[in-house]
């Protein structure tokens, strides 16, 4: 059975992350209607991610036989001046988020909850990429400065991107299927 205290900082933490869904969902509208397919690529990819991110701690909750509640979401999108300032803006919500999951590690650890303890250091982990990722778009977009054919490259390299729905998460979205898995 999952602690009290852990099903409410993980259903909040399930909040945190469909924000960060829609934060660079409205990143990717920025891209795609400013003329920048591959970084509106790049964005609606991460979007995916970030879904799969909230769906995992969906599924531990559920399997713990906790219930989960989802929360109004505090609207995080604005608009930006430049792609280098939606990619500083994503780096810093990252850092925001790695906060909030080294705040639950320490949670689970002050509850002896090893299972909670155990899913939250793949996410650990996760955020050491996310923050990478976003940080080096961040820089070689600061490098280029207003360069229009650099940012052509960029905009080219980033549309490479694909999303992969991890396997472990598959039956959460196959249909006619059960939790486990
Ligand atoms: Fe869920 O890692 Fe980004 O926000």
């Amino acid at each position: 059975m999952i602690p009290k205290r852990i099903e409410d900082a993980f259903n909040e933490q399930i909040r945190h992350e469909l924000e960060s869904a829609y934060l660079y969902l409205a990143m990717a509208a920025y891209f795609d209607n400013g003329g920048f397919p591959g970084m509106g690529r790049w964005m609606r990819a991460q979007v995916q991610e970030e879904l799969t991110h909230a769906m995992r701690f969906y599924k531990h909750i559920i399997e713990r036989g906790g219930e989960v509640r989802l929360q109004p979401l505090n609207i995080l999108a604005h608009k930006w001046d430049s792609p280098l300032k939606a990619f500083e803006a994503a780096y810093e919500h990252e850092k925001f988020i790695t906060g909030k999951i080294h705040e639950l590690v320490k949670l689970a650890q002050s509850e002896g909850d090893y299972a909670s303890n155990s899913l939250l250091q793949w996410f650990v982990d996760e955020q050491v990429e996310e923050e990478e990722s976003t940080l080096t778009v961040a820089q070689q977009l600061r490098l280029i400065g207003g360069d229009g054919r650099g940012l052509l490259m960029i905009d080219r390299e980033l549309g490479q991107r694909t999303f992969v729905l991890p396997p472990e998460l598959a039956n959460l979205y196959a249909q006619g299927t059960g939790i486990a898995g």
